[in-house]
């Protein structure tokens, strides 16, 4: 894709769009900056002063045809006035992983799914560091893929965690492999409906071929029903079901089963680190897109055995007088926050609230089932936690207004042998910047906790 000399605006000056000017740089293009911010951090303004780009901060940008091509951040609606009527007047709009697609060598290994994203992400970015591939580890995850794009060659795998925010402004890209591991309600104040935030997911696939594969979860009827649009190879993954082909659970072993009807035993499930049924599933796909991907079952074996997972997702914090304390900050959503429940033994003292994406909170609820002795709430969505909650007949709810409170709150509530879980089920946004944030902020307020018992 040649750049030279084109008028591009580069939309949301977050991390996606820093890189996307850094590389936009690089390849000569001129560029335009907006954000519906007015007050963005240094390293923006210094670029903007050094290199006398036009800016539109805390404005929407004017004389829209001086563009030719429009490169939004993910976090950007398409339903922008400006972006709607940028796209009337024929001018193309594409998101950061599109523009990298474009313009990079590697190969893309693309990973979507309402939860489950990031830890299959990482877990088969270290299997293709393991066995020796040139990896990048890219996408939602945290890391634009455009800031990738002048380290790979044509033999880099970049491994790519894709949101739908990001798969809604893909054109061309197209993965050597795709998958799709769950979907469940999410990001309903973006996407509106259900069939809409599937149909989203399943762009993973759109310009896949019989060349390419597509890893799908068997279980999931929303996703494995898109698979039949799907051209490229689909292969399943089931923690139910023994199939005919993909990767699944045999007496207890994950293995493959190719079209030869050939079964490679890959490890026991009592072999993996990362606990709950959810991250068996994880696993699975995990296998499925690196053995499709060409990766020797000893090299997939060998990491399954060693990976612990990830940051912020199901971690313990520390003991405090027999008390457990586990940080799943990474629980955006009521589905994910139903996952940590199940994973964790015993009784459950239960830290959520937060950004308020409109989620229904009910199956949340319902799945605290004995489980959870008391919810300890907070954030914007506190109250309607605690409406949903009382509808369903539970009332050991207590709201806080800040994480400390809690974490002070759900410790002196504990007993001896429980779990102080923080699994908000919300997005971060009303209080922190991020997921991760939010994470430390947690664990800091443990540790401080600690200090003063
Ligand atoms: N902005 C606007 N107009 C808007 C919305 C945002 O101008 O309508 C501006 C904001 O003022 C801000 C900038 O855009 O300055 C932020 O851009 P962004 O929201 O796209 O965030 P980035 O920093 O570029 O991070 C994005 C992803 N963020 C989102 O999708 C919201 C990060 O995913 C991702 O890690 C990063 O690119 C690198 O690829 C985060 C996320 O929350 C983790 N993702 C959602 C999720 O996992 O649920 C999808």
């Amino acid at each position: 894709m040649s750049l030279d000399d084109k008028r591009v605006l580069v939309a949301g000056m977050g991390k996606s769009g820093i890189s996307t000017i850094h590389t936009l740089l690089k390849i000569g293009a001129k560029i335009s900056v907006y954000d519906k911010k007015e007050e963005i951090g240094e390293e923006i303004l210094d670029l903007i002063r050094k290199n006398d780009f036009l800016s539109y901060l805390g404005k929407n940008p004017v004389r829209l045809d001086q563009f030719d091509l429009i490169v939004l951040s993910p976090g950007i609606p398409l339903d922008e006035p400006f972006i709607l009527e940028s796209k009337s007047l024929g001018i193309e709009i594409i998101g950061e992983l599109e523009l990298a697609y474009r313009l990079s060598k590697g190969k893309y290994i693309a990973i979507t799914g309402t939860n489950g994203k990031t830890t299959t992400t990482t877990l088969v970015g270290d299997i293709f560091k393991n066995a020796g591939k040139d990896t990048k580890v890219v996408g939602n995850i945290g890391v634009p893929a455009v800031s990738k794009i002048f380290e790979t060659l044509g033999d880099s795998y970049l491994i790519t965690e894709t949101s739908s925010f990001q798969l809604e402004t893909i054109k061309q890209f197209k993965p050597v492999i795709s998958a799709l591991l769950n979907i469940t309600e999410d990001h309903l104040d973006r996407h509106k409906t259900m069939e809409n935030y599937g149909d989203i997911k399943a762009k993973i696939f759109q310009n896949q071929t019989k060349n390419e594969h597509f890893v799908v979860n068997y279980d999931c009827i929303e996703s494995y029903k898109r698979s039949l649009y799907c051209k490229a190879n689909v292969v399943p993954f089931s923690i139910k079901k023994e199939l005919n082909f993909g990767c699944f659970v045999k007496d207890e072993w994950i293995v493959i089963k190719k079209k030869n009807n050939e079964t490679i035993h890959i490890c026991k499930i009592n072999d993996l680190k990362i606990p709950g049924l959810h991250n068996v599933e994880n696993a699975l796909a995990a296998v499925a897109i690196s053995f499709f991907g060409g990766i020797s079952p000893e090299h997939i074996t060998k990491t399954l055995k060693e990976f612990e997972g990830v940051e912020h997702r199901i971690k313990f914090v520390e003991e405090i007088n027999g008390v457990l304390f586990v940080n799943d900050s990474k629980a955006t959503n009521p589905d994910a926050s139903i996952k940590a429940l199940e994973a964790i033994k015993g009784s459950v003292i239960l830290i959520a609230g937060g950004y308020d994406k409109g989620s229904d909170f009910s199956n949340f609820i319902k799945a605290f089932n004995r489980k959870v002795k008391h919810v300890v709430l907070f954030g914007e969505t506190a109250e309607k936690i605690k409406k949903a909650a009382e509808n369903l007949d539970y009332f050991n709810i207590t709201i806080q207004e800040n994480m400390d409170k809690c974490v002070k709150e759900a410790y002196n509530i504990a007993e001896k042998g429980d779990t102080v879980l923080f699994s908000p089920a919300c997005a971060s946004w009303d209080i922190y910047p991020n997921f991760e944030m939010r994470g430390l902020h947690f664990k800091e307020c443990v540790k401080s906790l600690r200090r003063n018992i």
